[in-house]
């Protein structure tokens, strides 16, 4: 078949079975296994909807079937919630025939549990858990139907699912390692004749940490086991670093896996992450009634059981049905008149709410960026206004290319600082605008970033010119803070922007 008779919608993105087993901002991973399905949810912070679900049947390839919270009824991130602010990790369990999941809206009330039957949703509306404090609520049920629920610090509660009450104040049940900080991502489990407490400490960075307790009840006393922490790349050269923030389950052969969050950084010194915190899998076997956690690497064992392989993403979104795929994500809300696809039919339809990306309510739809080296590419119309295509971390981290009136500039917002470092006359009409991440393959001295991000035109003859070639580690999390990671996407700066499509592919190098 001639190439141009390939329709980009039927390319699609294949990928072998490797750590992370999701790829891209997708911190505080949960799961939960049922028969022979598994799901697991993320957190997403302020981001609209809220928490994607996958589902799996090998633990290692995951599709993205839903948002837990994708009504504006059930999710309210108020104007004001700051970039990693928001959604924080959610505890996914299954009792009773139902999936349970408890989460904080760290801007939006605290704590909430919602429920459902069907993991792609649609998910209850949320029952709030005044009672509950902090954050990092987990759900665990003991032989009488209890419900407890621990969060991080570590304290423990018993909890009315149906009203959401707590039965008496909160008792501090661990505090994990002495002298070691932010005891955090509390899971409880009975398995064997004990219940463990697993928990992150170190902090969610290079000290990133997994310990656990066990005790002879669900309100403990807890003891320690004498290997903690049971995970952690800390002082060490792994590639992955920062890993904790786990949850446990059992493959289909009934060995045991453990799910966490893990990072990889680029460049030299210190060292930047740009795809944010993403999700791995480690393999877990017993000793003397503790866990052992084994080989945790870009490379994944082979596995004694079936592989699933998920449908191959396609590389375009053609924007030609009424919803977009859940992996498409918006800054705090979505309103539908200022993000449709029925407006023009086969083209998405952003209209200008703030000005810029620097604006907490710009108009900006987005996926994360799951590969070190990617070539995005959208095809915007801006005869009715300003918009174009941008590579976000948060309001003061954003590279982006932006037509308007017969030209297009690269804007870059570091800290501080704006600047217009490229700009350039286009025909008038119809643009293909394009952005590639590489990553940095050779460090030339200690200060080398992690990678660049390039930001240019596709030319009639479909050659891309770059206008730009930035560093990346400004769009880290080193750089810029917080807890979330690069979304590539598209935005309106004035007026109504229209897009025909959009195309995201992995570059392999
Ligand atoms: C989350 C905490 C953590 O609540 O980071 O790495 C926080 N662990 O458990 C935000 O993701």
């Amino acid at each position: 078949m001639p190439s141009e008779k390939i329709k980009r919608s039927d390319v699609v993105q294949t990928a072998a079975p490797a750590n992370p087993v999701v790829a891209g901002f997708f911190p505080d991973p949960s799961v939960c296994r049922v028969g022979d399905d598994y799901y697991l949810a993320c957190s997403s912070f302020e981001y609209f909807p809220g928490l994607p679900i996958f589902h799996s049947r090998d633990l290692v390839h995951w599709r993205q079937i839903g948002n837990v919270l994708d009504r504006p009824s059930q999710l309210v991130l108020p104007q004001s919630t700051n970039s990693s602010g928001g959604i924080y990790a959610p505890t996914l369990r299954h009792h009773d025939g139902r999936f349970h999941l408890v989460v904080t809206n760290v801007n939006g009330g605290g704590n909430l549990l919602v429920t459902a039957t069907d993991p792609a949703g649609p998910w209850s509306e949320p029952t709030m858990l005044p009672g509950v404090p902090g954050i990092d609520p987990d759900l665990a049920w003991d032989e009488d139907g209890v419900c407890w629920c621990t969060v991080a610090g570590v304290g423990q509660v018993r909890l009315d699912l149906e009203t959401g009450k707590v039965e008496g104040a909160a008792r501090r049940i661990w505090s994990g390692t002495p002298g070691a900080k932010a005891p955090e991502a509390p899971h409880l489990y009975h398995i064997g004749g004990w219940w463990y407490l697993m928990i992150a400490e170190g902090g969610t960075e290079r000290g990133h940490g997994v310990s656990i307790a066990r005790g002879p009840a669900p309100d403990g006393p807890f003891e320690p086991c004498p290997a903690n922490p049971i995970l952690s790349h800390r002082s060490t050269d792994h590639p992955i670093q920062n890993t904790g923030h786990a949850d446990l389950v059992q493959g289909p052969d009934g060995s045991w896996w453990m799910v966490l969050l893990g990072v990889r950084p680029g460049g030299g010194t210190p060292g930047w992450h740009v795809l944010g915190r993403e999700t791995f899998l480690a393999p877990v076997s017993w000793v003397d009634d503790w866990p052992v956690v084994g080989e945790l690497s870009t490379e994944l064992p082979a596995l004694p059981w079936p592989l699933h392989p998920t449908p191959a993403e396609p590389v375009r979104d053609d924007f030609d049905g009424a919803e977009l795929h859940p992996r498409w994500v918006s800054l705090r809300h979505r309103p539908a008149e200022l993000c449709t696809t029925s407006e023009r039919p086969g083209w998405l339809t952003l209209r200008a709410s703030g000005g810029s990306l620097d604006d907490l309510n710009v108009t900006f739809v987005g996926r994360r960026q799951q590969h070190f080296d990617c070539r995005v590419r959208a095809l915007i119309d801006p005869s009715e206004g300003s918009g174009g295509l941008a590579v976000r971390l948060d309001e003061q981290h954003h590279y982006e290319i932006e037509t308007a009136d017969g030209a297009v500039r690269v804007i870059a917002r570091i800290g501080p600082l704006r600047s217009v470092v490229a700009q350039r006359e286009v025909p008038a009409g119809p643009v293909i605008l394009g952005v590639e991440p590489q990553r940095r393959e050779t460090l030339h001295d200690s200060r080398t970033g992690p990678d660049t991000v390039s930001l240019g035109v596709v030319e009639p003859d479909g050659s891309f010119t770059p206008l730009a070639t930035l560093d990346g580690r400004y769009l880290s999390t080193e750089v810029a803070g917080g807890f979330t990671g690069r979304v590539i996407g598209v935005y309106a700066a004035a007026g109504t922007v229209h897009f025909d499509w959009f195309d995201y592919e992995p570059v392999e190098r």
